[in-house]
């Protein structure tokens, strides 16, 4: 049985590439598609959503916008890494479907509640604004979850800040409230994501196939290398979010490590750190882990793998 997921993303070049491994990955159901402020503001990375639906060729999935800003902060956008469209390098098509009348948080509510008890997983890739709201409406969806898998955080290292990331900081009290709440979580930090480099012998296994959305991929890619290089210093560039969808479909892309999790609202110079107690023994009603280490080659087989399900799409 595949895993049913709600993918909640603000697209973003890593986020594009999620949504398209969700729709090509037999073992992922694509329940629906939810939009928060982030890498851009709401109105732009819905847009952006809509577009890689159509690249990818997603029909009959709801989309739904969500949050236009942070529950207490200001927004802040990174357009220095993914351009002033949010998802800057390839020609967006204009959207072919319409987007779900509900709010994202209601969205997010009506689908965890009318499935069965543990089935839905929430698989947040952008600040998590939509998930604190709906688990502050709807208390009821923390029992009824599978689990949640993000990506944000990381025990070792930030980059928005010396030790925050950026999906983590950019709503801080969001992140609280989804990181202390009773569901199974897995943060997938940048302890991880710093692993899932797209090196050049992945851009030409995607590049190979050969096909519309696999060269929307390479084009993706390519300016979010170019992003990484002049912003952050890297020779390639960690493609983030596809690394939660690839731990839904298979546990052994990577390892994990089970360990109390929080997240710090008051430092001076520590707002948004995710703060892993790695000290042993893990209390047995420790329902956090966090992601260690990654198989790169088992990660990219599944993107590769995904773009040649996906096919030729008609424009
Ligand atoms: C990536 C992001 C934000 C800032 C940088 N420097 C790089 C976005 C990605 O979409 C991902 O979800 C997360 N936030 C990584 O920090
Ligand atoms: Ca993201």
């Amino acid at each position: 049985m595949p895993s049913k997921i709600i993918l909640d993303c603000d697209p973003g070049h890593d986020d594009a590439i999620a949504l398209l491994l969700a729709h090509g990955n037999p073992e992922i159901e694509l329940l629906a598609v939810t939009t928060v402020v982030g890498n851009q503001t709401l109105d732009k990375v819905t847009r952006n959503a809509l577009s890689v639906a159509r690249v990818a060729g997603i029909t009959g999935v709801p989309f739904a916008a969500g949050c236009a800003r942070p529950l207490v902060r200001t927004i802040e956008t990174a357009p220095g890494i993914h351009g002033d469209s949010g998802l800057d390098g390839p020609v967006l098509p204009e959207p072919a479907i319409d987007l779900d009348p509900r709010h994202a948080v209601d969205l997010i509510i009506d689908t965890v509640m009318s499935h069965e008890p543990g089935t839905v997983t929430l698989v947040p890739t952008g600040g998590l604004t939509n998930i604190a709201l709906a688990v502050r409406k709807e208390p009821r969806i923390a029992e009824r979850v599978k689990e949640v898998v993000l990506m944000g955080g990381g025990y070792h290292t930030g980059n928005w800040s010396a030790v925050a990331e950026f999906n983590i900081i950019i709503d801080p009290e969001a992140a609280h409230i989804v990181f202390n709440e009773s569901w199974p979580l897995t943060m997938v930090g940048l302890d991880l994501t710093h692993q899932a480099l797209a090196t050049p012998d992945v851009v030409e296994r995607i590049a190979a196939v050969g096909t519309g959305p696999a060269r929307f991929v390479g084009e993706l890619l390519a300016f979010f290398e170019k992003a990484y290089q002049d912003a952050q210093g890297f020779d390639h560039p960690p493609v983030h979010d596809p690394c939660a969808v690839a731990y839904v479909i298979d546990r052994a892309v990577m390892t994990t490590r089970r360990a109390p999790l929080d997240v710090e609202l008051t430092g001076t110079r520590t707002l948004g750190m995710t703060v892993a107690d790695f000290r042993a023994p893990a209390p047995t009603d420790c329902t956090t882990s966090v992601a260690v280490d990654l198989d790169h080659e088992r990660f990219w087989n599944l993107i590769v793998d995904a773009l040649e399900r996906i096919g030729e799409v008609e424009p």
